[in-house]
């Protein structure tokens, strides 16, 4: 008797994930998978990061740590994590001056993937009568790439990305902790690098300190988007054609070039105006001009004074080459 209940409780786990899964393709995630929250098996590797100091002045990485390497204490109660990942390839980039990252290229992605997971978390409580459930995308202190591969949607790279090997590593991870009772999938075991180092060799300011190791404050992404200071001499030339954020480990990497392709996304169209700036615009940095036109992108996270000091030291860059 107790086993034939048993049973139909795993049997309920198993199809109610089967279930949530199903419905998460169908609000327009690229794929969805159910990690455990089982402490991080890499926390050791997150302590040494923290302790060699590579991340420069996110401090909110240190305060966030132990929940990242435990997320059962994220949320009381929680159970699984829903990972899903949402292409965001528009083709091949641009070469002008003034680089954008990919990512930037659309409204910003915390607001449309936010609206999708909320939808998502709606479809979990209706699977599940009573659940508890909260959404988490790019914020809070989620390990999402450690979560992706333990639901079994890809392998972490030399370069720290999450890579799908259907679809390359051009995609968000957008997270809904639960306690509902979802059976998890198995994690992705492999490591599909191999012996390639293509973005170790390519990232242009030698940010990895190691593979699978990036001193954040070398990186581009960072002294274009996270850090908020002024450019000293040292920074300024890292920083090259990039105005906001880079994705040079990306463009390189087998894995995109083989599979990466454009998303049909109807909320993640390109704007000409993000994808193609204006550095003249920029370097006016008249606030309320900015607020228009950048207000709903992710060029609000710098702000009207960051993007001005990244504009002008595209434009020292431009001007002043460095050998
Ligand atoms: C801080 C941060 C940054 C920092 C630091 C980046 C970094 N590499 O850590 C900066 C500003 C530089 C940055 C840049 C970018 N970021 Co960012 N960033 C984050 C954020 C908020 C936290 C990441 C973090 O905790 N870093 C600290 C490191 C130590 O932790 P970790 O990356 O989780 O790494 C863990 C694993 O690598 C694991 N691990 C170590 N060894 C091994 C080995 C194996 C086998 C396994 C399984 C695991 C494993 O241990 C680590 C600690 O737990 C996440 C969102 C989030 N909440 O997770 C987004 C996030 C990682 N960023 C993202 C993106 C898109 C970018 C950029 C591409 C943006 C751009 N084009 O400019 C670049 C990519 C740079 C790069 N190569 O990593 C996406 C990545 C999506 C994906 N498919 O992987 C995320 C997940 C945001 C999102 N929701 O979509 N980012
Ligand atoms: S995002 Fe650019 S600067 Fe940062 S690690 Fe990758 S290639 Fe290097
Ligand atoms: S470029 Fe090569 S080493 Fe780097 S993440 Fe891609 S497959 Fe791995």
């Amino acid at each position: 008797m107790k086993r034939d209940v048993e049973q139909e409780r795993r049997a309920a786990t198993s199809r109610n994930g089967v279930e949530v899964k199903r419905r998460g393709l169908a609000l327009g995630f690229d794929a969805v998978g159910i990690a455990t929250l089982e402490p991080n098996a890499h926390a050791a590797e997150l302590d040494q990061w923290l302790d060699a100091g590579y991340a420069g002045t996110m401090t909110y990485l240190h305060r966030q740590a132990e929940k990242r390497k435990a997320p059962a204490r994220i949320m009381p109660g929680a159970r699984v994590a829903v990972v899903t990942l949402t292409n965001y390839f528009h083709g091949n980039a641009g070469s002008g001056v003034g680089r954008v990252a990919q990512y930037a290229w659309s409204a910003d992605y915390h607001r449309v993937l936010g609206r999708r997971l909320e939808r998502l978390a709606t479809a979990i409580r209706e699977t599940v009568p009573g659940a508890k459930t909260r959404c988490y995308v790019d914020a809070g202190p989620v390990p999402e790439r450690e979560l992706a591969q333990r639901a079994g949607l890809g392998w972490i790279g030399k370069n720290m990305m999450l890579i799908d090997p259907e679809r390359g590593s051009f995609t968000f991870i957008g997270v809904v902790l639960t306690d509902a009772g979802l059976a998890p999938d198995p994690p992705f075991e492999a490591d599909r690098c191999g012996s390639c180092r293509a973005c170790l060799d390519a990232c242009p300011t030698g940010a990895f300190a190691a593979p699978g190791v990036l001193d954040a404050r070398r990186c581009i992404s960072y002294l274009t988007i996270e850090h908020t200071a002024q450019f000293g001499d040292a920074e300024r030339p890292l920083v090259g054609e990039w105005l906001f954020g880079c994705d040079v480990c990306q463009d390189v990497c087998p894995w995109n070039v083989k599979f990466a392709r454009p998303t049909h996304d109807a909320e993640l169209g390109v704007r000409p105006e993000i994808a193609e700036p204006d550095l003249a615009a920029l370097l006016d940095g008249d606030p309320e001009a900015f607020q228009r036109r950048f207000g709903d992108t992710p060029f609000e996270r710098p702000g009207v004074a960051g993007m001005r000091r990244n504009a002008a030291a595209v434009l020292a860059n431009r001007d002043h080459p460095q050998p």
